[in-house]
């Protein structure tokens, strides 16, 4: 048997045509001499019919036997009915049991009440095929699909650099060591050098999808130890012109969703609105301001707070970005102002009180790059391999790295970082 249709294919006009799906048995009501059957698939479910009479003994009995969850084939005859869900209805022809499903089922994935997110993620095989799980991942498809469509568009290259590291790039904690071989390594915390290195090739715009792995020790809604990062960078540029692509990116995302994922937002009951084209700037200066204003305490020079974050994210609204950092907070190989060296070419660009990205212009000067190393309290001589590439031509370049889990979170409205990714990993976490 070869599948004809997805469920959501099928339409009312098709009356008297023969179909065959597959999928998930998601529900049975027997009643009496009467079947119902709904079979659930990718795109949707089906209402199966089987009046005893018509479909005769075998065929009758063979349904009955069915269980919640067992796959299905079936073969059948669409059968207009206004009062069917979505207007049409299957009379069965054939059945057959492709595979038959354990019972009690650990998580029942047509169950109405939620169960909690400990025991989803743990049976997240069967939590995914709730349709609201599954509306999640097909926005974020849709989302990371857009994101590579405009970076095509703007002339990206998309490329894959190692995961397995020598050294840090976002400061010295947060590393996974591993050992490799005699050696120590790491697990890549961001392609940022790598994405760097690339900027004196020639390559001129590149752009990676790939993990990034923190050992976070915390566990918060918004963090998790390998997440998926998009990250850009691009050659004979600055900030200025970094942002202006992240803007693009992410209202591009946002469009893209809005048309495509009309379904799935529907699914998820959210309220979908698309951003403005150009986003708010603030400088951290400001966002202090606000800050101190609603009370929260942090002086300049600080690194914002949790509380900062909320503080700020209740004044601004939806996407805005914050510029103009202190040098001090912004790892070493941010670019610092050429008026005010205190202060360097860095933002973040944030959803309410969400970061979801980061970025700069870099240093592209080896001397500067060096001494910005050694400011940090790190050896220079670890990062060798990546000093060279300043010593042989380097232009100046600026990017970003955007969280595509968080992202998610974002376009899905989800509260929890772990709703947004299939398998994710955490302190607790490390399988399924
Ligand atoms: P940063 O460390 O800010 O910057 O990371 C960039 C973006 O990646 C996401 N992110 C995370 N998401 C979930 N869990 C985590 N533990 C986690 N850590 C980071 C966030 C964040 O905004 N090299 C720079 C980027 C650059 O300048 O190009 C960097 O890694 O959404």
């Amino acid at each position: 048997w070869r599948r004809t249709h997805y469920s959501a294919d099928i339409k009312p006009e098709m009356d008297g045509q023969e179909v065959i799906i597959m999928g998930w048995v998601h529900s049975i009501r027997a009643l009496g001499k009467i079947i119902f059957v709904i079979l659930r698939d990718r795109e949707g479910t089906v209402q199966i019919v089987a009046p005893k009479q018509k479909v005769g003994d075998e065929l009758f009995s063979q349904i009955k036997k069915l269980g919640a969850e067992d796959v299905i084939a079936v073969k059948g005859k669409v059968i207009a009915n206004e009062k069917a869900p979505n207007g049409f209805e299957i009379l069965p022809l054939e059945l057959e049991v492709i595979n038959t499903a354990k019972r009690p089922l650990p998580l029942d994935p047509a169950e109405k009440v939620p169960a909690e997110l400990d025991t989803r993620l743990e049976n997240r095989f069967l939590d995914l095929r709730r349709p609201k799980v599954q509306a999640i991942f097909k926005i974020r498809s849709e989302m990371l699909k857009s994101v590579r469509n405009t970076l095509y568009n703007e002339g990206f290259i998309e490329v894959n650099t190692p995961k397995l590291v020598a050294s840090c790039t976002e400061g010295g904690t947060e590393l996974f060591p591993i050992s490799y071989f005699e050696r120590e390594a790491f697990l890549g915390q961001s392609p940022q050098l790598y994405k760097q290195m690339l900027m004196a090739t020639g390559l001129d715009r590149v752009f990676e999808i790939a993990p990034i792995f923190r050992a976070e020790e915390h566990n918060t809604r918004r963090h998790l130890n390998e997440a998926t990062s998009i990250d850009i960078e691009m050659a004979f540029a600055d900030d200025k012109d970094a942002m202006d692509i992240l803007e693009k990116v992410v209202y591009n995302a946002f469009v893209d969703v809005y048309e495509n994922r009309k379904k799935e937002i529907e699914t998820l009951g959210i309220e979908f609105e698309l951003p403005p084209e150009k986003f708010d700037r603030i400088t951290y200066d400001e966002a202090i301001d606000i800050a101190n204003a609603k009370g929260v305490e942090i002086s300049w020079g600080e690194d914002l707070s949790r509380e900062a974050e909320k503080a700020i994210g209740e004044e601004m609204e939806g996407l805005y970005f914050i510029t103009d950092w202190p040098s001090e907070i912004r790892p070493f190989y941010t670019m610092p102002d050429e008026k005010n060296p205190n202060i360097c070419k860095a933002f973040d660009l944030m959803y309410k009180d969400l970061e979801i990205s980061s970025g700069a212009q870099r240093i592209h000067l080896y001397d500067l790059l060096v001494e910005n190393i050694k400011k940090k309290g790190l050896n220079p001589d670890g990062f060798t391999y990546y000093l060279e590439a300043f010593k042989y031509g380097m232009p100046p370049h600026a990017g970003w790295g955007l969280g595509a889990d968080r992202f998610t979170m974002v376009l899905t409205q989800q509260e929890n970082i772990r709703e947004c990714v299939l398998f994710p990993r955490d302190r607790q976490r490390l399988t399924p």
